[in-house]
């Protein structure tokens, strides 16, 4: 595998500037594919001692210096190309594309956070793309179709495995590429059980936030911790706008709620929502680019009752929704009576379906009961139909289950459904830790993940009790970051652990520096060293501060190695344990010693 350095130009030619350049730390780097306009983006950690390792990158051209990104003229687009030259989408006028116009009241017409908005957005003025008439334009018709889109050798680079694996898997229903025709800026993903475990990062959670470019900001910097998708649930003022400008900046697919944009047309009343009103906004989230949507159709009129003596009842936003107008109306869903014309639509644009849990469980005592296994079984049946329709399809899932009824939940989803790919928010493993459900939530993520789950909705510690800031979404990346990556560990998945090992490495040889840029959050783990031994020259020294110079345990096996030359029969590390121990006993059996010792 050649990777090119993105400091030298994407000639394909070796450049030794390029090496002499090299210096410890990370760069951003490519690995080419079978065309000039298909080099998959990853993080290249140069180690200090001439080593490089290879990591997974989901951080965009925002980490290319050659790369001149700018939020008002948006990330350039890298498929439409393959969109275009496929020749079974067309340009088509589409809805007006002012923020005036897009069916919401808004209180400032030119709101949020930007001066002199005169579009929705200036950077690339363009008309939506669709199917021509009557055509699947999902990877899923391709994948069926036996042929490999340039998206499917993407992401089989990105993750280290055929190109005919991504198609096969694809093609089953078991996996996922969100792709749709009119975001040509994304860098392809794929979400199944055969690859790596991936982390969807929740942005615009409510009225009160924020500007159109705090959401961007939001949105990148998720990224930049690892986040492999965004879902943009804004609400309240210039949805439409803001959808716009994280679309257009986005290098990860973008996922959304149409409900919630539905509502708000309907100023919050829901039992004044129609189809016609959802379907509307549907096609105008498709039109702007949204990979993936989630849809509340398993939320039916005879499942309601079930709910009642929850103790939580139902606390799925969208399942809420559904069932005030379910109850409303005494009628049946109509996301559920319309699922079929709702298909057509999204296999136009390929926009994925992720089919909402609307009844999942909100707390440790509802966990597994009728009401969320009931609408589990229809959300198959719905799989079944979109499937037929060639739409791309995955499930969520629970929300709040005690360890021990984790895994009945995965395995009822892929066998219910067919082993399409299952999503889930959490899930939260008890409820006694409001500010930390971050990690209730991320035990339950990594034990999910490791039986099968594709994908994680992470969770923040402001879960439950408010709005997440910057330092939240942080948090609650990296903890599904870990959850996801200690799944792929348990999974077995090729080359995982090549990235423990070459930490374990750094770690054991005291190449702190190495293990600052091998590490998940590096400006963490760099910070916390540099606490309590600041000095430069303490990344270099055979100890931490955790046992001193002395005792570090690492310290101590690398002695008797050293002593011994290598391999050591159990005789001979007593031996050097007994020496340690003696050596010990010589200073006063004082665990802790002076640093300038
Ligand atoms: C994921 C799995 N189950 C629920 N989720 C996510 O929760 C869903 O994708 C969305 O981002 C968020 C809120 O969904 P509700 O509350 O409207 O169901
Ligand atoms: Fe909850």
């Amino acid at each position: 595998m050649t990777i090119q350095d993105a400091r030298t130009p994407a000639s394909g030619q070796d450049d030794t500037s390029a090496e002499g350049a090299r210096t410890p730390g990370w760069h951003k780097g490519y690995v080419q594919g079978s065309r000039p306009d298909l080099r998959v983006p990853v993080r290249q950690v140069h180690l200090t001692n001439g080593k490089d390792v290879t990591l997974y990158d989901t951080s965009g051209p925002y980490t290319d210096p050659t790369v001149d990104t700018d939020v008002r003229r948006g990330l350039p687009p890298l498929r439409e190309n393959w969109i275009i030259a496929r020749g079974d989408t067309e340009e088509y006028a589409g809805r007006p594309a002012r923020p005036e116009d897009d069916g919401i009241k808004h209180t400032s017409p030119r709101g949020g956070g930007l001066k002199n908005l005169d579009a929705v957005f200036p950077g690339r003025p363009r008309l939506p793309r669709r199917g021509r008439t009557g055509q699947a334009v999902t990877q899923l018709a391709y994948a069926r179709r036996g042929e490999i889109t340039p998206e499917m050798e993407y992401v089989a680079i990105r993750e280290n495995v055929s190109p005919e694996v991504v198609r096969e898997e694809i093609a089953a229903g078991r996996a996922v590429l969100p792709a749709n025709v009119n975001h040509p800026e994304i860098e392809p993903m794929i979400i199944g059980k055969r690859f790596l475990v991936k982390v969807n990062a929740n942005i615009g959670n409510s009225a009160v936030t924020s500007s159109i470019e705090e959401e961007v900001e939001k949105m990148t910097w998720a990224t930049k911790w690892g986040a492999d998708t965004v879902m943009d649930l804004s609400t309240g003022r210039n949805i439409h706008t803001t959808r716009e400008w994280v679309l257009r900046n986005s290098p990860v697919p973008i996922g959304t709620v149409p409900l919630y944009q539905a509502l708000e047309k309907v100023d919050g009343r829901a039992e004044e929502l129609t189809w016609e009103i959802y379907k509307d906004t549907v096609i105008e989230q498709a039109e702007q680019g949204v990979d993936y949507m989630t849809v509340h159709a398993g939320v039916l009129l005879p499942y309601v009752p079930l709910t009642a003596r929850r103790k939580t009842g139902i606390v799925s936003r969208g399942g809420s929704i559904m069932a005030a107008w379910c109850l409303a109306h005494h009628k049946e869903n109509f996301l559920y009576t319309h699922f079929e014309e709702l298909c057509e639509i999204l296999a136009t644009y390929d926009v994925t379906y992720s089919l909402g849990d609307g009844l999942r469980p909100g707390s440790i005592a509802d966990a597994n009961d009728e009401a969320q296994f009931a609408e589990l079984r229809t959300l198959g049946e719905l799989n079944t139909i979109a499937k037929r329709h060639q739409v791309q399809t995955m499930i969520e899932g629970p929300g709040h289950v005690p360890m021990h009824k984790i895994k009945e939940n995965i395995d009822l989803q892929q066998e219910i459904c067919e082993e399409a790919p299952f999503y889930t928010l959490g899930p939260l493993t008890t409820d006694v830790a409001p500010a930390y459900d971050h990690i209730t939530s991320g035990i339950g993520a990594a034990m999910i993940a490791w039986w099968g789950t594709a994908m994680l909705c992470y969770v923040t510690p402001k879960e439950h009790l408010g709005l997440p800031n910057r330092d939240d979404v942080k948090t609650g990346v990296i903890t599904y970051k870990i959850a996801a990556h200690a799944a792929d560990l348990a999974k077995g998945h090729p080359g995982a652990q090549e990235w423990d090992d070459a930490l374990s490495d750094a770690r054991f040889e005291f190449r702190w520096e190495d293990q600052f840029n091998l590490a998940l959050d590096p400006d963490t783990a760099r910070e916390f060293h540099d606490e309590t031994l600041p000095a430069e020259p303490a990344k270099t020294a055979h100890f931490c501060s955790m046992c001193g110079p002395k005792f570090c345990s690492m310290k101590i096996s690398q002695d008797i190695r050293r002593e011994h030359g290598g391999d050591l029969k159990a005789d001979e590390i007593e031996a050097g344990m007994a020496a340690k121990s003696a050596e010990f006993a010589a200073t006063g059996n004082r665990v802790y010693l002076p640093l300038a010792d």
